[in-house]
């Protein structure tokens, strides 16, 4: 093996996982991030609050003796970048971490050695920001070090799965940049390894969350349509999904977490003036939350002073992340309306949403009310029996924003549910 040293900026969502999974296959890791907290908690052997087996393979990345962490890179045969790339007010990448994690590797940066960016970029960071600043070495990239693009694609909830699994794009600013970056990525990785140049590579990464982000706005789009029509949009998504080349996706509250919010401006960034579908798929995506508030209105005859047991938080289900999550834009929705807010988050007990009660357990959370919500489907709910929410509520409305309950067990046990794209005219 060409690379027994690797450093790697960045120690959050997927720079942690890549760090440990490099050093429990015998690379000597360096790990950096900026943030003390992070470094403490690892130092003390493990961290909280993340990606379920994540803390275990950190721990026994740390205790392989390969993997140490610190303020500041190193010098190393191979540099990772995985730093968060937030997109600001203007809707414009946010590249300030990739850039000071690139100036940290310049007094580091020796001939021979690769430099990995894994971090979501508009198309042309790696070529036009991330080698201008590396050159500032003295070295030329491509002639005296190599630099490549690879995307992360891990799925969370699945992220230690998908992170060795997944098919890995790798895109070099010149052919051996790739090939470099292929046999980095080949200590951990069992999916198949695809070779690119960097700004194809950059693309791949934005299309793909793009493409998510597009059809789950047609989903929804769907779901507001099948309302008015009266029709039940999930019978409908059900039978044209039975179509060989057909699959779309799940309506909801709206689109969440970290990167399918935020990905597809980088795309818009680059050409805002051929990207309307794309704009177009985020203002409704970020409008569902209204039409699911809307809903519950409706449900409720009116919002003010209404007791609201708000189920669930999180962006997406079985996940302790709130990120961007339409659940809590939602509930701010429902104060604003002049609600009274109850919210459980069984996978983050302890957090809530402003101007709302938070709760720790759903019997807290549906004592009292007059309606309860399913903003997240997560097992736990999904499975819930109404009979039991029944004795344990006053109330008898139910609103159901994931199409999971199940409308004859809810009717039998008292309760007018109205579900997200279940138009009823025709019924
Ligand atoms: N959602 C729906 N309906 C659906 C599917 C999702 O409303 O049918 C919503 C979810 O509830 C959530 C949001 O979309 O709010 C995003 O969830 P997700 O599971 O689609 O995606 P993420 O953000 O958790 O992870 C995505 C993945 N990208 C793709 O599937 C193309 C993952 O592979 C990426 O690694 C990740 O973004 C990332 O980090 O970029």
């Amino acid at each position: 093996m060409r690379f027994r040293t690797v450093c790697v900026l960045g120690l959050g969502y997927i720079g942690l996982p890549t760090a440990s999974s490099f050093a429990t296959h015998g690379l000597r890791v360096h790990g950096v991030d900026t943030d003390p907290q992070v470094l403490r908690e690892l130092r003390e052997g493990g961290i909280r609050n993340r990606e379920a087996g994540l803390q275990e393979l950190a721990r026994v990345a740390l205790a392989s003796g390969n993997f140490e962490v610190g303020e500041r890179p190193v010098e190393a045969e191979a540099f990772v970048i995985a730093v968060p790339t937030p997109v600001r007010r203007d809707r414009r990448a946010d590249l300030q971490h990739v850039e000071a994690a690139a100036e940290a590797i310049v007094p580091h940066l020796r001939p021979g050695n690769l430099v990995m960016l894994e971090s979501t970029c508009p198309p042309g960071t790696t070529l036009g920001t991330l080698g201008p600043i590396l050159e500032k070495s003295g070295l030329k990239a491509g002639a005296e070090f190599l630099l490549a693009y690879t995307p992360e694609r891990a799925l969370p909830g699945k992220l230690l799965q998908e992170l060795v699994e997944n098919a890995r794009v790798i895109g070099g600013i010149d052919r051996r940049s790739a090939e470099a970056g292929s046999e980095l990525y080949r200590t951990f990785v069992r999916g198949e390894i695809l070779l690119t140049d960097a700004t194809t590579a950059e693309m791949v990464k934005l299309m793909e969350n793009t493409s998510r982000d597009v059809n789950i706005a047609l989903a929804n789009e769907f779901s507001r349509l099948a309302e008015q029509i009266g029709v039940d949009v999930w019978e409908a998504v059900r039978l044209a999904n039975q179509h060989p080349r057909i699959n779309i996706l799940r309506p909801g509250p709206g689109a969440g977490g970290h990167c399918i919010v935020v990905d597809p401006w980088f795309l818009v960034e680059a050409a805002p003036e051929l990207t309307p579908l794309i704009q177009q798929a985020r203002a409704v995506n970020d409008g569902q939350p209204a039409h699911a508030a809307k809903l519950i209105e409706t449900a409720l005859g009116k919002l003010q002073g209404r007791r609201v047991a708000a189920l669930g938080l999180a962006y997406k289900p079985a996940v302790n992340d709130l990120r961007e999550s339409p659940a809590i834009e939602v509930v701010r929705l429902l104060v604003t309306g002049g609600a009274r807010v109850r919210t459980f988050e069984p996978y983050a007990p302890e957090r809530g949403a402003e101007g709302a009660e938070t709760v720790g357990s759903l019997e807290e959370a549906v004592a009292g009310a007059d309606a309860v919500v399913l903003l997240v489907d997560h097992p736990e709910f999904i499975e819930l029996d109404p009979q039991l929410l029944a004795r344990a509520m006053p109330g008898r409305v139910a609103v159901d924003l994931r199409g999971r309950w199940n409308m004859p067990a809810w009717s039998a046990a008292g309760f007018s549910l109205k579900v997200l794209g279940l138009g009823t005219a025709n019924a």
